[in-house]
This record gives C-alpha cells, sequence and structure tokens, in this order.
C-alpha cells in the first residue's frame, strides 16, 4: 500500500464513505432525446459567445446512452456512493404536468444499476438545467418556480424514493443566485446584481418544499444539501479588506447556511427576501439528516473603489500552488471551513463533502496512459484536511470526489478536466486515469483498515 494511500485514510472514522459525483447536464448529452424538454443550459449554450470553446452539452459525455458502460467504471471503482442529478426537463418536459415516463425511465434504470453495483445512488434534485419554460415565466425570481419544483420533487421521490440513499434538492443555490441571476457568466445570466436577492429565497423555499415532499413520500434515504461553501479571506490586513471579506461571507455563506441551519437570514441580507419570510423560514429550517458541502479554495477579498456597485472585489489568494483550473491549491482553508462551520452552526447534521476535486488538462501519454500525479496529490492532501477537521471535532462522514469523468464545465466548455476517467470527446472513449487507480485503492485500503 502506497504512502500517499496509507496517509489519505489515515484518520477517517469507521463508516466513512467515499463517492464520485457528476450533473446532468455536464454528462449526459441526448438533449432533445425521449421527450426531453429544453433547458436554460441549452438555450445559453446555443447563444454565441456564452462558452469558451463555443461548445454545448449536446452531446457531452453521452452518458445518456452509454450510462450502462459508465456504471461499469464505478462498480470497478469500488466506491461507496455516486452522485448524480436528475434533469428536471426529462422527468417534466414543461417544469410542471404530467411526468414524462421516458424521462423518469432513464433515472431508474441508472438507480437499479447503481444499487446492483453495491453502490448507494446520491441524487440531486437541481443541478441548474432548469426548464426553459420556467424560466420564461420568471424563473427563480418567481415564488412559483419553487412551488413546482416541491411538485416535480415529489414525482421523483414517488418513483426513486425507496431506493435511493442521500437526496440532494438544490446544487449550489449561492451559484445559481450570484453567478447566474446577478451577473451573466453562467445560465440564464439575467445581471441583476442585489435585485438577484429574491433568487436565493426562492431557490431556499425549493429546498424546503422538497424536502418536505421527499419526507411525505417516506423516502428511505437521507435529506441534505450541496451548497458550494468557501472561506473569504481578506487580501490585506486593513480594515476595509476585513470588512469586504465578511461582507462576502455572509453573501456567499451565511445568507444560504443560515436559513438552514439556524432558520434565519443574516441582519444585513433580511429585508431583501420576498414574503412571507418567517412561513417560508419553517419550511426552510426543516431538519436534515446531513449538510452536502461542496469545497474548491477559499475566496480572496478586497474593499472596492468608492461608488463601485458592490462593496468588494474578489482577488487571487496568492501563495499557493494553483490547478490548471488557475484555482489555487489550499486544503488548510478546507479544514478551516469544516471546523468553522461545525463551531458556527450548533445544531449542524454530520457533513458529507458532496464535491471536492480539481482541473488538470493530462490526457493519454503514448502508452495511452493518463499520468495526473498532481490530481492524486490534490486529492490526497484533501482528504487529510478531512481527517485534520474530523481531529479538531468536524462530523464528516463521507468525501465525493469531482468527478467521476471529465465533462462540460461550464462557461468553460471542455477546456477543463475534472474526471477521474478521462474522456476524449472527439471519440467519446473513455480512459481511468491514474488517479482513478489510486482512489479505488483509497479505497480498499480504508475499508482493509477499519474492516
Ligand atoms: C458544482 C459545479 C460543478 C462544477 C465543479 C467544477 O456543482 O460545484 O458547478 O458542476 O463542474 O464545481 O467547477
Amino acid at each position: 500500500m502506497s504512502s500517499t494511500v496509507q496517509r489519505a485514510v489515515g484518520g477517517l472514522p469507521p463508516g466513512f464513505l467515499f463517492g464520485t459525483s457528476t450533473a446532468s447536464y455536464q454528462i449526459e448529452g441526448a438533449a432533445t432525446a425521449d421527450g426531453k424538454g429544453p433547458s436554460i443550459w441549452d438555450t445559453f449554450t446555443a447563444e454565441p459567445g456564452r462558452i469558451v470553446d463555443g461548445s454545448t452539452g449536446d452531446v457531452a459525455c453521452d452518458h445518456y446512452h452509454r450510462w450502462s458502460e459508465d456504471l461499469e467504471l464505478i462498480r470497478r471503482l469500488g466506491a461507496d456512493g455516486y452522485r448524480f442529478s436528475i434533469a428536471w426537463p426529462r422527468v417534466q418536459p414543461s417544469g410542471s404536468g404530467p411526468v414524462n415516463e421516458a424521462g423518469l425511465a432513464f433515472y431508474d434504470r441508472l438507480v437499479d444499476g447503481l444499487l446492483e453495483a453495491g453502490v448507494q445512488p446520491m441524487a440531486t434534485l437541481y443541478h441548474w438545467d432548469l426548464p426553459q419554460a420556467l424560466e420564461d415565466g420568471g424563473g427563480w425570481l418567481s415564488r412559483d418556480t419553487a412551488l413546482r419544483f416541491g411538485e416535480y420533487a415529489a414525482l421523483v421521490a414517488d418513483r426513486l424514493g425507496d431506493r435511493v440513499a442521500h437526496w440532494c434538492p438544490v446544487n449550489e443555490p449561492n451559484v445559481v443566485t450570484m453567478n447566474g441571476y446577478a451577473l451573466t457568466d453562467l445560465a440564464p445570466a439575467r445581471g441583476l446584481l442585489f435585485d438577484a436577492l429574491p433568487v436565493a429565497h426562492h431557490l431556499l423555499l425549493g429546498h424546503g418544499l422538497a424536502v418536505q415532499a421527499l419526507r411525505a413520500a417516506s423516502v428511505s434515504g437521507q435529506i441534505g444539501t450541496a451548497t458550494n461553501h468557501q472561506p473569504a479571506w481578506p487580501l490585506s490586513g486593513s480594515e476595509a479588506d476585513a470588512a469586504a471579506a465578511a461582507f462576502v461571507d455572509t453573501l456567499w455563506n451565511r445568507l444560504f447556511a443560515d436559513p438552514v441551519l439556524l432558520g434565519r437570514y443574516p441582519d444585513e441580507l433580511a429585508a431583501a427576501m420576498p414574503g412571507p419570510v418567517a412561513e417560508d423560514l419553517a419550511l426552510i429550517s426543516q431538519p436534515l439528516d446531513f449538510y452536502g458541502l461542496n469545497y474548491y479554495n477559499p475566496i480572496g477579498v478586497r474593499a472596492a473603489p468608492e461608488g463601485s456597485p458592490v462593496p468588494f472585489e474578489n482577488g487571487e489568494v496568492g501563495g499557493y500552488p494553483t490547478t490548471g483550473f488557475g484555482w489555487p491549491i489550499v486544503p488548510a482553508g478546507l479544514t478551516e471551513l469544516l471546523t468553522d462551520f461545525t463551531a458556527r452552526y450548533p445544531g449542524l447534521p454530520p457533513i458529507i463533502l458532496t464535491e471536492n476535486g480539481c482541473s488538470f488538462d493530462t490526457g493519454p501519454d503514448d502508452d495511452g496512459v493518463v499520468d495526473d500525479q498532481a490530481r492524486i496529490d490534490y486529492l490526497d492532501a484533501h482528504l487529510r484536511a478531512v481527517a485534520d477537521a474530523i481531529a479538531a471535532g468536524a462530523d464528516v462522514r463521507g468525501y465525493y470526489c469531482w468527478s467521476l469523468m471529465d465533462n462540460f464545465e461550464w462557461a468553460d466548455g471542455y477546456t477543463q478536466r475534472f474526471g477521474l476517467v478521462h474522456v476524449d470527446f472527439d471519440t467519446l472513449v473513455r480512459t481511468p486515469k491514474r488517479s482513478f487507480d489510486w482512489y479505488a485503492d483509497v479505497v480498499r485500503a480504508y475499508r482493509a483498515g477499519t474492516a
């Protein structure tokens, strides 16, 4: 057993779950197959200039047709869990109304295949691919979308509730709010700045209605979240930068965690939330079985110049190695986040890291080997950061690597590779990377060590 494998599993508690994560629009392709309706990402990627390489998710990894081949990869990896997302427009092409049977049947087959392979399904109900018809009606700016989401959740719970092990209703409501509605870099690119804040409330209300629907269906699995959280670090010792970083922590972290975990909004932002807030917060703060958290790196923050539309600017957290995407590699930031959350939220349920990973574009060498040592080093360091947080009192129960396979990286198209499996996007050939074998060794070593 290699030393890195040994080190990576040291300090993890019994019953710790290892998994991988993906998302429907990023891997499935089959954009119009079997009655699927258009999503805001089908619309967004069709607009010239939106995606850096001009690509779309029309084919992606063609997982919709190659799912059984990918299931063999998941089986070979031997991890405990696999997180995928359900494309709402496959289940309800226009976001409401009767189930599109062929669309839901795809996920039915996938869940059964995972269980047959001894893998626990973790289902995300919303990973950004909103039915376009709902966006046409206001999208997440409209309370109705949250109501439709609760109805959609009930339909999925009815079909899959007896077999899915973990539920993540909404993936990264902060990214959707800020990058999709306040700014324009992700779909639906509304560019509303602070007028986007009601979106946060409606996404959280959607989360609450989905939790209510899942509980009403007596689903057998655990219900949680999958929110992107990042420590906000001031880029200098100035009071202005410290104040700007505190504001970003409130806007990016607390605005989405406090309602769920404390049943209230941060004072600075509560007035921006559309009513009936008190009634909605009772739904939003229903007890959860786990808190799913996506971590990549800290955010560097400085005060914005006088007169800026927003009181902060993001900046590079310098002095660290970076991934192929230019993101700083800061495992200690994960330990800080996990221990801070544990201190900040007394009633915090067990944490599952629902995403962590890195982009490096290593491809097959002349022998067909993808020698992505940089990814192995990244994963090893972040698993040890989890163990450090656990040693400091954080209750972390699982780690899901983003991602099983290279996929469509949103506005960056296919220019970034996060997978344990390399995908040739011309031939769609899958090639497990060295990090795939390393991760499989980690899972085996962990099981041997805790057997
Ligand atoms: C998320 C993301 C993923 C990204 C990954 C790398 O859910 O956190 O949007 O879909 O591909 O985080 O950026």
